[in-house]
C-alpha cells in the first residue's frame, strides 16, 4: 500500500520535474542575462547619478548634436550646458517652458574616475549599464559610440573595458548619452508629429507630438546610470522556476556563463537564516528542497514573500588567468495558475484587491526616487492592497525587489499603452513588441512576485489586424514564459475583442457613470453586472476588473454628490463594489483601482492639471474613497486571508 502510495507520489514528482524541464527549456530562448547589477566578492558597481551636464538641441531639425558631433568632446566645449540630476525626468527641474515641453534630442554628459585596477589587471570586464533613458537612447564613451537602445523602460548596457584599455594612461572617461522622446506610429507607446504649416495659425516651425495615452510623456534618464564589473569568465544569466509537491519545493535553475568553457560551479540554495540548504555541481538541474517555505502574498499568509537566495559560484582558468564569479539571487518557491474562473497562487485562489500605478511625482517626473518608493509601498500595506499593476510600462526593477520581499502580487505591464491607430499593428510594431517582451521577462522572469504578464493596454481590438497581432504577442510571450499566464488589458465590446481568446484571464476597464453615461451613479450596478456576464459567457475565464474609478479633486465636496468631489469618487467606488462582492464568488478574481495617486498627464479640456483619480493625491495624501478602500481591502484580506500578527492593530502601522 504505502509502496504504491509512495510510487504514485514519484511519478507525480517525476512528472512535475519533466513539466518544470518543459517549461523552462522554452524560457531560456534569449540568448544573453541582463542580471541586476550587484556587489558580491567578485563584482563592484559604481553608481553614476547625481548632476550631469545637460542640452537640448533646439535646432530646427534637432539635428546639430549630430552634425557638429557633440559627442567627440566636452559637451561645455560646444555650447552651453546645464545641470540636471540623473535619475530624473528633466521636464519639471527648471524653470523654461520649452524644456517642460521638449520634443527631440537631448544630450546628457558625465566625467566618471574608473578605478585603475578595473583597467590594469587585465581580468576585469567592466559594463555601463543605463536602467532606463526615455525613448531611444545613443551611448558614446570617450567619443566612441558603444550602444544604442530603442524603449523607455527597460535597461541597455555595453562593455567598455575595451574601450578603456586602448588609452591605460588615463582613469577617467567622458559618457555622453542623447536621448530622443520622439514617438511615432511603430514605437511603444506609439506617438505620431504633427506639423502646423498654416503661418496666419502657427509660428515658423511648430510641431505637437500627439499620442493615445493619458499620462504625461515625461522624457530622459529615469532611472540609474552605473558602471559595474564581473570577471572576464562570468555569471552571464540564471533563470529559475519552481514548484512543490507537498512539503518539498522544486526549484529548476539553469546557469549561463560567459568568457569560458573550462568551468566548475556550485550553485547553493541558502535560507533566510543564512543556511544551506541544498546545493549542486551542475550549470543547470532541479533542486529539491526538504520543508520548504514557501512565497506567500501579503495578507494570505502570516509570512509572505519568503525569499531564499540562490548563490551561484564560479570558478574558470584560461591559459593565463584564474576567475571566481559570485552572484547571488532572491529566489522566491511558488507556483501560478489559472482555471476557468480562479486564480491560484500555491494553488491556493488568489483575490487581487490592489491598485494600477504610474512612476509619477512631483518634480522628478518619472524619475526613480528612493524616499517615494518606500511612501509607496507603505501606503500600499496600510491599505491593505495585496497587488498592483505596473499600468503602462515596465517599472524600476528595485520596486520589483520589494515586491518579492513585501509579498507584493504584481503584473507586469509592457509599454504597450495608446496603440489605435492601424498602422500600429503593421509587421514594424509586432517586431518591436516582440523585442520588448524579449526585454521584458529576460529582465523579471526570476521574480515570485511577477504573476501575470500584460502585453498591453486598451489597444483598438476590435480592428481587423488586433487578432494576428496580438495572438503573435500572448504565443511568443507564452514560449518566453510558459509558467505564467498572459493577458492585456481591454476596454472594448466583447463581442468584438479580437485579442480575447488568446488571454489567460479577462482583464476589463470600465468608467460607468464617468466617461459613459457621466453623473449617473444609478446605472453603475445594471451595466457592471451586464459587462461580467457578457466576457464571462462568452469566454469561460477569470476576470480582473483591472481599472475602474472616478476623478476627484481633494477637497472638493458636495452632498447630493456631483462629478468631480470626493463624495462623487467614494458613491462611483461603493457601486462597484457591491457587484464585485456579488461576482468574486463566481468568476472575477481581482479588483484594482484606477489610480493610486493623481498623475499628470499632457494639458487637455479634460484634465486640471493632470488625472485626478487617483486615492491618494499626488503629494500621496489620502482622499475621502482611500478610507472606504482601505475598509475594504482589510476586510477582504480578513475573508480570505491570514494575516500576519502585527495587522491585529493595522491602523497603527
Ligand atoms: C483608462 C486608461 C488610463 C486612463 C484612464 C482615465 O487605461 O490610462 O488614465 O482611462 O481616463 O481607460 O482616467
Amino acid at each position: 500500500m504505502i509502496c504504491s502510495f509512495l510510487g504514485k507520489c514519484r511519478a507525480i514528482k517525476m512528472f512535475r520535474v519533466l513539466c518544470l524541464f518543459a517549461a523552462f527549456k522554452a524560457g531560456i530562448l534569449l540568448d544573453s542575462g541582463m542580471l541586476f547589477p550587484q556587489e558580491s566578492s567578485s563584482r563592484e558597481v559604481k553608481e553614476l547619478n547625481g548632476l550631469w551636464a545637460f542640452r537640448a538641441d533646439r535646432s530646427p531639425t534637432r539635428n546639430q548634436g549630430f552634425q557638429r558631433a557633440w559627442y567627440k568632446s566636452r559637451l561645455a566645449e560646444t555650447g552651453p550646458v546645464i545641470d540636471i540630476p540623473v535619475p530624473s525626468s528633466y521636464n519639471d527641474v527648471t524653470q523654461d517652458p520649452n524644456l517642460r515641453d521638449f520634443i527631440g534630442w537631448v544630450w546628457y554628459e558625465r566625467e566618471v574616475v574608473v578605478p585603475a585596477r578595473w583597467i590594469s589587471d587585465g581580468k576585469t570586464r567592466v559594463v555601463l549599464r543605463v536602467e532606463s533613458a526615455h525613448y531611444y537612447s545613443i551611448v558614446w564613451v570617450n567619443g566612441v559610440k558603444v550602444t544604442e537602445h530603442e524603449g523607455g523602460h527597460l535597461p541597455f548596457e555595453a562593455d567598455i573595458d575595451g574601450l578603456l584599455r586602448e588609452d591605460p594612461t588615463t582613469t577617467t572617461c567622458r559618457i555622453t548619452i542623447a536621448v530622443n522622446n520622439t514617438l511615432d506610429l511603430h514605437t511603444l507607446p506609439p506617438g505620431s508629429i504633427q506639423y502646423m504649416k498654416d503661418r496666419t495659425m502657427y509660428p515658423e516651425g511648430f510641431f505637437v507630438q500627439n499620442t493615445n495615452f493619458d499620462f504625461f510623456n515625461y522624457a530622459g534618464i529615469h532611472r540609474s546610470v552605473l558602471l559595474y564589473t564581473t570577471p572576464k569568465a562570468y555569471v552571464d544569466d540564471i533563470t529559475v522556476v519552481t514548484d512543490f509537491l507537498d512539503s518539498t519545493g522544486l526549484v529548476r535553475y539553469n546557469v549561463s556563463i560567459q568568457g569560458a568553457t573550462l568551468v566548475t560551479l556550485k550553485v547553493t540554495l541558502i535560507d533566510k537564516d543564512g543556511h544551506c540548504v541544498v546545493s549542486s555541481n551542475d550549470t543547470s538541474g532541479v533542486l529539491k528542497v526538504v520543508d520548504v517555505k514557501l512565497w506567500w502574498p501579503y495578507l494570505m499568509h502570516e509570512n509572505p514573500g519568503y525569499l531564499y537566495s540562490l548563490e551561484v559560484r564560479l570558478n574558470a582558468a584560461d591559459g593565463t588567468s584564474t576567475y571566481e564569479d559570485v552572484y547571488s539571487l532572491p529566489v522566491g518557491i511558488r507556483t501560478v495558475k489559472v482555471t476557468k474562473n480562479q486564480f491560484l497562487i500555491n494553488n491556493k485562489p488568489f483575490y487581487f484587491h490592489g491598485v494600477n500605478k504610474h512612476e509619477d511625482s512631483d518634480i522628478r517626473g518619472k524619475g526613480f526616487d528612493w524616499p517615494l518608493v518606500v511612501k509607496d509601498f507603505n501606503l500600499m500595506k496600510w491599505l491593505g492592497a495585496n497587488s498592483f499593476r505596473t499600468s503602462h510600462y515596465p517599472y524600476a526593477e528595485e520596486i520589483l525587489q520589494m515586491c518579492d520581499r513585501h509579498g507584493i502580487v504584481v503584473i507586469d505591464e509592457s509599454p504597450g499603452v495608446g496603440i489605435k491607430d492601424i498602422r500600429s499593428f503593421e509587421n514594424a510594431s509586432l517586431t518591436h513588441h516582440l523585442e520588448v517582451m524579449d526585454e521584458l521577462v529576460r529582465r523579471d522572469k526570476n521574480h515570485p512576485s511577477v504573476v501575470m504578464w500584460s502585453v498591453a493596454n486598451e489597444p483598438a481590438a476590435e480592428m481587423p489586424p488586433a487578432g494576428f497581432y496580438f495572438q503573435m504577442l500572448i504565443k511568443h510571450t507564452k514560449v518566453l514564459d510558459p509558467t505564467r499566464p498572459v493577458t492585456f488589458i481591454t476596454d472594448s465590446n466583447y463581442a468584438r475583442d479580437k485579442g480575447a481568446p488568446y488571454v489567460d484571464v479577462i482583464c476589463v476597464n470600465s468608467y460607468f457613470s464617468w466617461y459613459h453615461d457621466p453623473g449617473h451613479l444609478e446605472v453603475i450596478q445594471i451595466q457592471l453586472n451586464t459587462q461580467f456576464e457578457n466576457w464571462y459567457g462568452k469566454y469561460q475565464k477569470p476576470i480582473i476588473q483591472s481599472e475602474y474609478g472616478a476623478d476627484a479633486a481633494p477637497g472638493f465636496h458636495s452632498d447630493p454628490p456631483v462629478m468631480f468631489t470626493e463624495e462623487y469618487q467614494k458613491l462611483v467606488l461603493r457601486d462597484y463594489h457591491s457587484v464585485f462582492d456579488q461576482k468574486r464568488k463566481l468568476y472575477v478574481v481581482g479588483e484594482l483601482i484606477w489610480n493610486f495617486a493623481d498623475f499628470m498627464t499632457t494639458q487637455g479640456v479634460t484634465r486640471m492639471v493632470g488625472n485626478k483619480k487617483g486615492i491618494f493625491t499626488r503629494q500621496r495624501q489620502p482622499k475621502e474613497a482611500a478610507f472606504i478602500l482601505k475598509e475594504r481591502y482589510w476586510r477582504l484580506a480578513n475573508e480570505t486571508g491570514r494575516l500576519p500578527l502585527w495587522t491585529k492593530y493595522p491602523c497603527s502601522h
